[in-house]
C-alpha cells in the first residue's frame, strides 16, 4: 500500500510502498507535487539498476554530468558515484572523497549559470553509524530575513564559484578550475511554486555584487547566520534502497561526514537541470 508521511516540520516527505520503475504519469505527478511542496522527497525500499535510476531521474528534468569528472561513473557519466575510491594508493584516506558534501551547508552547482534544479541519490551501501544527510529550507531562511535585509538584497546578485573564497577545488580537473563566477539573485522566486527563498551558499559565494568589500562580507556573514532555521530542517538517516531527491532551488544540505571510514557509504547520484527554454 502506498504511504506518504511528512518527516520534518516544514520540509521532508517519505513515500513507501511504491515501485518507482512502474509509476504511470498520474502516479509520478503525485510524487512530483509532494516533492515540490516538501522540498526533500524520500522513496524507500527501491531495487534499481543504474539505468533504472537514470531513467527515473530523467522524469524530474535533464540529467547533466557533474563537473567533477574523476568521480563520474566510468560507464555512465551522468551518474556520479559517492564514496567509492575513498582510499589513496598508499592506503591513506582521500579526504576530498570521504568528506565530500560535509564541509558545510551548501546548494549544488551555484558556480553554474544554470544551477541544478535537483540532486538525487540512491543508497547502495550505508555504514552502521553516522553518514546522515542534513537538509534545510531556503523558504524558511527567506522568511527569517529581517525586512531591512530583504529590501537591501531584493534584485541583488551574489557571485559564486566552485571553491568560493577558500578556492577548494580538489575534485576538479585542472582544465575546469578558475572559471568566471556565476551570478544569481540572492532572493529568488521559485519558478514552479512562486515562493521566495534565500539562494545562498557560504562556501561558494565570493561577494555580493555592487557592495563594497566590507559590506559584502557583513552581508555574507548575516546570510550565513540566517540560512539554517531550526524548523526548516530535516535530517535523513539512510537505509539501503532509499532514493532521495532535493529541490536545489530552495534548500541547503550537507553530509554529516561522521561515519567510520573503513565502512562503505556508497550512493549513485544524479544532477538534474531544468530544460533550456
Ligand atoms: O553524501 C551526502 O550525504 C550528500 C553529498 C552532497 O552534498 C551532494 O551529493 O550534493
Ligand atoms: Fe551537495
Amino acid at each position: 500500500m502506498v504511504q506518504i508521511r511528512k518527516v520534518g516540520p516544514l520540509i521532508g516527505v517519505e513515500v513507501s510502498g511504491v515501485d518507482i520503475r512502474a509509476l504511470d504519469d498520474a502516479g509520478f505527478a503525485a510524487i512530483y507535487r509532494a516533492w515540490l511542496e516538501s522540498n526533500v522527497l524520500v522513496v524507500t525500499g527501491q531495487a534499481l539498476t543504474i539505468h533504472e535510476f537514470l531513467a527515473y531521474s530523467r522524469r524530474f528534468g535533464v540529467v547533466s554530468p557533474h563537473p567533477s569528472k574523476s568521480t563520474r561513473h566510468p560507464d555512465v557519466p551522468e551518474i556520479t558515484e559517492l564514496g567509492t575510491g575513498k582510499f589513496n594508493a598508499d592506503g591513506s584516506l582521500n579526504q576530498a572523497i570521504y568528506r565530500r558534501g560535509a564541509e558545510g551547508w551548501h546548494t549544488d552547482g551555484a558556480y553554474d549559470d544554470i544551477p541544478f534544479k535537483a540532486t538525487q541519490l540512491f543508497a547502495l551501501a550505508i555504514p552502521d553509524t553516522g553518514g546522515d544527510t542534513l537538509f534545510a529550507s531556503g523558504y524558511a531562511a527567506y522568511d527569517a530575513m529581517p525586512q531591512r535585509l530583504k529590501q537591501r538584497l531584493e534584485g541583488v546578485n551574489g557571485a559564486f564559484t566552485y571553491g568560493g573564497r577558500t578556492k577548494a577545488q580538489a575534485l576538479l580537473n585542472p582544465e575546469d578550475r578558475d572559471r568566471a563566477p556565476a551570478l544569481h539573485p540572492i532572493i529568488r522566486t521559485h519558478g514552479e511554486t512562486g515562493r521566495k527563498s534565500m539562494y545562498f551558499d557560504p562556501g561558494k559565494i565570493l561577494y555580493i555584487q555592487g557592495a563594497e568589500p566590507a559590506e559584502s562580507d557583513d552581508l555574507i556573514g548575516e546570510l550565513t547566520e540566517l540560512m539554517i532555521q531550526p524548523d526548516g530542517q530535516y535530517r535523513h538517516k539512510w537505509r539501503v534502497g532509499d532514493v532521495v531527491i532535493w529541490d536545489n532551488r530552495c534548500s541547503y544540505h550537507k553530509a554529516a561526514g561522521d561515519y567510520p571510514p573503513e565502512q562503505d557509504r556508497i550512493h549513485w547520484r544524479t544532477s538534474i537541470k531544468e530544460p533550456v527554454q
